[in-house]
């Protein structure tokens, strides 16, 4: 949940030898906040994710500037109470694209497992007691899970290719994503990424 008003001021002052008229990658390096973040590079790159700021099907943009960073926060912010049923939905919806966008790293619109493992692996890995092999088992377990639940029951020789985004709406469907998905200003809860 966003707790600060946002201005431009607020954004260059944010990102440490920022120009007011835009940040880099490098300079959201520089965020304490995301120091410790295990999927910190994810979360930097969600920034610059050219879908995520409604700028093309795929590809980084080199800089963000006040309004796109705006526009990615808009991700984060609580459903409001006063919204009506379909508002609600749709700003759901939203907030899902976005983590599916996270999963998608080659924006393909298929979340493979391999890519699942990578976000899983990378989320784990400050976790000292969890081995790369747990992690990968993780991944592959939820994997199938999501299969048996977006295809049912498959054949012997058939094969799952990835999560979908309409696979990954069934997947998250009565979870309540507004307590797995906020932002203390950019730490991120790292669980929306593994629930
Ligand atoms: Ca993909």
């Amino acid at each position: 949940m966003v707790k600060c008003y946002m201005t431009p001021a607020f954004f260059s002052l944010s990102f440490p030898g920022a120009r007011p008229s835009g940040t880099s990658k490098e300079h959201f390096n520089n965020v304490p906040d995301l120091e410790l973040n295990p999927i910190r590079s994810k979360i930097v790159r969600a920034f610059f994710d050219n879908r995520n700021l409604r700028k093309g099907p795929s590809g980084l943009a080199d800089e963000i500037n006040f309004e796109d960073f705006l526009t990615i926060m808009a991700y984060f912010q609580p459903i409001d109470v006063t919204m009506d049923e379909e508002q609600v939905q749709l700003c759901r919806k939203e907030k899902l694209r976005f983590l599916f966008h996270m999963y998608d790293s080659d924006s393909d619109g298929r979340i493979t497992l391999e890519e699942y493992r990578n976000v899983v692996e990378e989320l784990l890995s400050g976790n000292p007691h969890i081995e790369k092999d747990s992690a990968r088992s993780i991944a592959d377990g939820a994997m199938m899970e999501a299969a048996s639940v977006c295809v049912g029951q498959m054949e012997p020789d058939q094969v799952y290719e990835g999560i979908t985004f309409d696979d990954f709406l069934k997947i998250w469907q009565g979870i309540d994503i507004e307590t797995k998905m906020h932002v203390r200003f950019l730490n991120m809860e790292t669980m929306a990424l593994c629930h």
